[in-house]
């Protein structure tokens, strides 16, 4: 792995446009470490039973808030979980709460807890006609979900079948296409009209599938969408390596407790919202485009959501630490990714 002379570097203060923070016993841990990192987050809906409303993203973002230390600024941006019946009067309401700035698009058993996703987006045109006037974007999780589509192909013929045919429908829906991992993707995001960005999570710049199969079945490296070939993770290096570009941070960092990871059938998602922005450092310092970070952790994304790029700068500094075998999560403990291994970058 190149390694680059810089030893200290300063850049605006990161937002996380895809994060997962649960609910009850865990938001105290899972928040308080997002905070340690970000300044912002698009907090993502999907608890039991997911955050269909207004009403229920203002009650979250209050439990969000109530369970960070009192020495924070974070602040959680949210979002609704669209379902076969999100009448359009529910985006008018969202929009003039001013705390929703997302509704995120679960095809129904895509991933965890999305068993009440879109059936058919053909059910939701209403309401994201009016999400499209209201200027709220639809946060996608791009993958079909028919079994018989090969795991490793779902995203790329999501494109094809899902995303292009909506996009000739509402050519001026904003739209996110979440953690995405291919070539295919990165692709289509660098080259379409109009208004499309994307996020992309540490793993998926970090890691190929061979991760997933080092000596045995690697449960902490299973998220959705899975892990993909090396050819993918250089085609998304070269996509967030640019500036200026439609691509920001989104960790997509999702805790399960260890047990529910290490499980015979054990569940998706990778946790890193504790070293995230370390994970992300060592991937633009792997191809020798430390400058570039910026852009895509702290400036690309704001752009995107008509926010303003934060003010203040953190440090990170040139110094081997290892990353903890676990960390608190409620009554239980999540093992992050990379548990145990060192990492050469640190948040100051
Ligand atoms: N896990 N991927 C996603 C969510 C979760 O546990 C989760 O909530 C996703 O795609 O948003 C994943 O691996
Ligand atoms: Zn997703
Ligand atoms: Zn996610």
């Amino acid at each position: 792995m190149p390694q680059s002379n810089i030893q200290t570097l300063s850049i605006i203060q990161p937002d996380d446009w895809h994060l997962h923070l649960r609910d009850g016993d865990v938001l105290q841990s899972t928040a308080s470490q997002a905070a340690k990192q970000f300044r912002r987050a698009i907090i993502m809906p999907n608890l039991r039973p997911p955050v269909t409303t207004t009403e229920a993203a203002q009650q979250y973002r209050k439990r969000i808030l109530d369970a960070l230390p009192g020495n924070t600024n974070f602040e959680p941006l949210m979002t609704l979980y669209l379902t076969d019946n999100t009448p359009p009067e529910e985006i008018r309401k969202a929009k003039e709460s001013g705390i929703v700035h997302g509704v995120k698009l679960y095809p129904a058993g895509a991933t965890t807890n999305s068993d009440a996703g879109v059936t058919s987006l053909d059910r939701c045109i209403p309401t994201l006609e009016e999400m499209q006037k209201q200027g709220i974007p639809l946060l996608m999780h791009g993958e079909v979900t028919d079994p018989s589509i090969d795991i490793f192909d779902r995203e790329a013929v999501f494109i094809d079948k899902v995303l292009i045919p909506l996009r000739k429908k509402l050519p001026d829906l904003k739209i996110v296409f979440e953690h995405i991992t291919t070539k295919a993707a990165a692709e289509y995001v660098t080259e379409a009209d109009g208004y499309i960005g994307a996020t992309v999570t540490p793993h998926h710049l970090l890691f190929n599938r061979n991760s997933l199969f080092v000596g045995g079945i690697r449960p902490h490296y299973y998220c959705l969408p899975i892990l993909k070939r090396e050819e993918n993770r250089q085609a998304l290096l070269k996509a967030v390596t640019h500036k200026n570009s439609r691509f920001f941070a989104g960790t997509d960092s999702a805790p399960h407790a260890k047990g529910a990871k290490e499980n015979a059938c054990g569940c998706a998602g990778c946790y890193t919202a504790s070293h995230a922005i370390e994970l992300y450092v060592q991937a633009f310092e792997e191809v020798g485009e430390l400058e570039k970070l910026e852009w895509f952790t702290s400036i690309n994304g704001p752009k995107f959501y008509n926010l303003p790029v934060n003010r203040n700068k953190i440090t990170l500094v040139k110094e081997e630490w290892k990353i903890p075998d676990e960390l608190p999560f409620g009554h239980e403990k999540v093992i992050p990714l990379m548990a145990g291994e060192s990492i050469h970058w640190k948040l100051k």
